[in-house]
């Protein structure tokens, strides 16, 4: 078997998918994507993106023009497969594992003797030895690793994906790989393929120890998080500075305190550690509390901020930052989002809302009469109470003389 790939498959073109698959095809690998959405499948093969990261957009294009990347909506044959799609969460915070199963269906009709499928969306621990299960039961005509262990048709690997929004591209490349096959010819192989554009060391494992790090990985930071959240909490309660506090311990060897802010979002490190507390739930009894320290936040700073509104004379409340962090456009899961719901369940003034990122009003607020996009300088202009929620580069060089006549409630620490 060749140890190059030359044609790989990504099944699923979101925010690690398409960066990975424009990153290999600007190694020269051949690379067809796959995604159900086919707005997503016509702006990829026009050059375009649809998500923002750092020069994502130039790879992309130069991707496509040069021949190496070309999307569809359903599989076709190629020498390997790589899945990345949302594995979300149901309305109990277990697992949905839906649109996994349904490209495990769209890809067993193609898959041929030699293939090499590996998962990269986060997973329950198990996920992987089911993903071979359900592509088996599909193809009975092909020998899975379960079948034969020592000389299988299909090798079947777990690698996660471990990039932060806003480094995707420097991280696909220079982080380490954890890489799980479900024998150990499975993750040679996919060692094979991850040496073609991974400069980081690619550590073997086993496929359930590469699920559970990948969740331990995201439930370590919640975790951490979720500390600093519930020191900001006590620190207010006894009114002392909490940036303070943390700035001083963290002068200790081996003390490195996280920052507080208005909660956890993303779609990642509010969302996996339930993943663990899904499959051991006596077991998780930490994870589970940190995830309730982070999701209680927003609601405390809203009513923090509805408390302080009789020292501003009516005048708006702004909300400066609705992205989930610093300087992306992201706005899945956002604590900003869940802030102004809140408050605009406790008080009818008018809420300014600054995102330099969106041009439109998302629709999470829409239902909201009191809610509006505003620019910075109109909010800074009207507004009587400022709530920092988001930490932006273009919040921090605003003037202090603009700040001086109003309420301000800083999540994150930015303007102390
Ligand atoms: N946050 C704080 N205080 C901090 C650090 C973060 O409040 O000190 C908040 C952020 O504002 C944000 C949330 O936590 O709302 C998460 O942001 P993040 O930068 O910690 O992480 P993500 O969600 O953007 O990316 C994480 C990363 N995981 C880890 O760092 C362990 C990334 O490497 C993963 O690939 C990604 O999740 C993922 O896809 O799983």
């Amino acid at each position: 078997m060749a140890n190059r790939f030359e044609h790989i498959s990504v099944i699923g073109l979101g925010y690690v998918g398409l960066p990975t698959a424009a990153v290999m095809a600007n190694r020269g690998i051949k690379i067809t994507g796959v995604d159900t959405n086919a707005s997503t499948v016509a702006r990829i093969n026009r050059g375009e993106t649809h998500i923002v990261e750092p020069d994502l957009d130039i790879l992309v294009r130069s991707a496509v023009s040069a021949g190496n990347l070309k999307a569809v909506t359903v599989p076709e044959p190629a020498e390997a497969f790589i899945i990345a799609v949302p594995t979300p969460l149901n309305g109990d915070n277990s697992p949905d594992l839906g649109y996994l199963k349904k490209s495990a269906e769209d890809l067993a009709p193609v898959l041929e003797k030699g293939n090499l499928v590996i998962l990269e969306s986060t997973s329950p621990v198990g996920t992987t030895a089911k993903l071979a299960e359900w592509l088996a039961s599909a193809r009975p005509d092909l020998k899975f690793p379960a079948d034969d262990p020592e000389a299988p048709d299909i090798n079947i690997a777990y690698s996660p994906e471990r990039v932060l929004p806003g480094r995707v591209l420097i991280e696909l490349v220079d982080n380490d790989r954890v890489i799980g096959g479900l024998t150990k010819a499975c993750s040679d192989r996919a060692v094979a393929l991850y040496k073609q554009f991974v400069e980081g060391a690619c550590l073997i494992t086993s496929a359930t120890t590469a699920e559970l790090v990948k969740l331990a990985e995201n439930a370590f930071r919640d975790t951490n998080i979720a500390f600093a959240n519930e020191l900001s909490l006590i620190g207010e309660a006894v009114d002392v500075d909490v940036w303070e506090v943390i700035e001083l311990a963290n002068r200790h060897p081996r003390v490195d305190i996280l920052r507080p802010g208005p909660g956890v979002g993303g779609h990642c490190i509010a969302i996996d550690p339930w993943f663990i507390v899904a499959s051991a739930p006596e077991l998780a009894p930490l994870i589970k509390a940190a995830r309730g320290v982070n999701d209680g936040k927003p609601a405390h700073i809203a009513r923090r901020a509805a408390a302080s509104l009789d020292a501003d004379d009516g005048r708006p409340i702004a909300c400066l930052g609705l992205a989930y962090k610093a300087n992306i456009d992201d706005l899945r899961e956002s604590p900003a989002i869940a802030v102004v719901r809140e408050l605009s369940a406790l008080t009818a003034r008018e809420i300014l809302l600054v995102e330099p990122h969106i041009d439109a009003i998302p629709d999470a607020l829409a239902d909201i009469p009191s809610a509006v996009l505003c620019d910075l300088d109109d909010a800074l202009a009207k507004a009587g109470t400022i709530i920092l929620l988001t930490d932006h580069g273009a919040f921090k060089s605003i003037e202090k003389s603009r700040l001086a006549d109003k309420v301000l409630i800083d999540t994150r620490g930015m303007w102390r």
